[in-house]
């Protein structure tokens, strides 16, 4: 006979499964990841973020994440290796906003936005050896500030020349030098910005920069640059708030602008949207970010992804959100060290907040659940699964599942001490084979449990 609490944790599972089979968007859901900066590197594409507090009520943002994925669904987080603190000059705790990294020449520059200790909008650079970081202050002091100099995105050109473009009240760009972290001659409004042809008609309104109405065009913020086929493409947030997607093109880095409309949608339960495109592995996708998490908002977004084809004139088509998101382009292969931190979807818990290179899944309850997509066991030769944890707070057990929560567990460990590792025999009936979603359940008392560090299958 199960008692109430058993009742209430199953139909809390049930409902959440409901939840898991139908949603890939948002696609991290462990923590707020707002204004999503993919970069492919590789096999595998980093996801630069922003971090929105559980708790906000106004923008309330410290810190910047790092994840990367080599199948598009299996998102692995990488940290906070950057936080405000890394810029001793800015204001502490606070303004953390849209940013965006890429790798030149074997170093890695992450362009941020914050704001100075005396409240100025102003754009930072940090520099590492890998996305992981450690990250520290690229030149002690801001690269540039002035009103509405924000959301720095940084393009580099066929022959190698680095612009980083920014602004919300204004839309700037310069050249930078080699160094990337000076500009090679100072920057400039874009050309077009006050245009409607450039970037779409808008009716005046109060321009804060110069402290009077002037013609506004739908550009508002957020700008995303790339080039793709001989041309240059800007993908931005449009319209004012709330904001919708939209894009211009032009046949140089200097323009002149063409205004191509709408490509997305105002974001589900958020004012604004903030994104860009990449090219991984053949396909293409557009990121962006929604209220759509559970107790999700205007200022507790989250990253989403559509993928796209670019139509044969060069032009993007309208993209609609959807639930679904995108679907696998790889495999996991879970008899190699799998971090807890690697998931496509989950409940309940959370991350740690720490830079390094070693993260746990943390804040982990009884009915909590981590899901994995694609999860190739081959032909089902695994006899075990092996899992480490990290601080442990209550004793508590993680159980393996096939492709849904409900049914019998392939595999179950019990934990007791901190930091040990510990085996679960895979039974002969439920051996998992082929390639499968893999959900891992968490099981305890009432209190928080362990945190959770990695896990594989093991062939014995
Ligand atoms: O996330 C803070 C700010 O909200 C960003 O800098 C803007 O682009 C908007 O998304």
């Amino acid at each position: 006979m199960l008692n109430r609490f058993s009742r209430l944790v199953l139909m809390g599972i049930a409902l959440m499964t409901v939840f898991a089979a139908k949603a890939q968007n948002p696609a991290i859901s462990a923590i707020y990841t707002p204004d999503p900066a993919p970069y492919v590197h590789g096999d595998k594409v980093y996801l630069f973020v922003d971090h929105d507090e559980d708790d906000a009520v106004y923008f309330k943002m410290k810190d910047w994440l790092v994840f990367s994925t080599e199948d598009m669904v299996n998102w692995t987080y990488l940290g906070a290796p950057v936080s405000t603190e890394t810029f001793a000059w800015a204001k502490q705790g606070d303004r953390a906003w849209a940013a965006q990294a890429v790798e030149h020449k074997g170093k890695w520059y992450w362009y941020l936005c914050c704001n100075t200790a005396d409240g100025k909008d102003a754009l930072c650079v940090a520099v590492a050896d890998n996305p992981q970081g450690p990250w520290k202050d690229a030149i002690g002091k801001p690269l540039a500030t002035g009103f509405g100099f924000i959301d720095p995105t940084v393009f580099i050109d066929d022959d190698g020349t680095p612009y980083l473009f920014w602004g919300n009240k204004g839309f700037w760009y310069g050249k930078l030098n080699d160094d990337m972290i000076s500009f090679a001659d100072g920057y400039k409004e874009v050309p077009g910005y006050t245009d409607p042809k450039s970037f779409g008609a808008l009716q005046s309104k109060m321009d804060w920069s110069i402290g009077r109405n002037r013609e506004m065009t739908q550009y508002e913020e957020g700008p995303w640059v790339t080039k793709q086929n001989g041309m240059y493409y800007a993908v931005y947030p449009a319209g004012g708030v709330p904001e919708y997607m939209a894009y211009s093109t032009a046949p140089t880095v200097n323009g002149p602008w063409t205004f191509r409309g709408r490509i997305m949608n105002e974001a589900e339960n958020s004012f604004t949207i903030h994104g860009g495109n990449i090219t991984f592995k053949g396909h293409n996708y557009m990121f962006y970010h929604n209220g759509a998490l559970p107790n999700g908002g205007g200022f507790r977004r989250s990253t989403a992804i559509e993928e796209f084809k670019f139509n044969n004139d060069g032009t993007i088509p309208f993209i609609p959100f959807t639930k679904e998101g995108v679907k696998p382009v790889g495999k996991l292969d879970p008899t190699k060290r799998v971090e807890a931190e690697t998931m496509a979807s989950s409940w309940g818990v959370k991350l740690d907040r720490k830079g390094g290179k070693d993260h746990y899944v943390t804040s982990v309850h009884n009915g909590d659940w981590i899901k994995l997509r694609n999860v190739d066991f081959g032909e089902g030769n695994a006899t075990a699964v092996s899992a480490t944890i990290g601080q442990l707070k209550n004793a508590g057990s993680i159980e393996f599942f096939i492709d849904k929560l409900d049914g019998s567990s392939f595999a179950k460990i019990d934990f007791g001490k901190a930091n040990e590792t510990k085996e679960g025999r895979i039974t002969g009936r439920d051996k998992p084979k082929g390639t499968h979603d893999v959900y891992i359940l968490f099981r305890g008392g009432d209190e928080e449990l362990f945190d959770l560090d990695w896990w594989n299958c093991l062939q014995y």
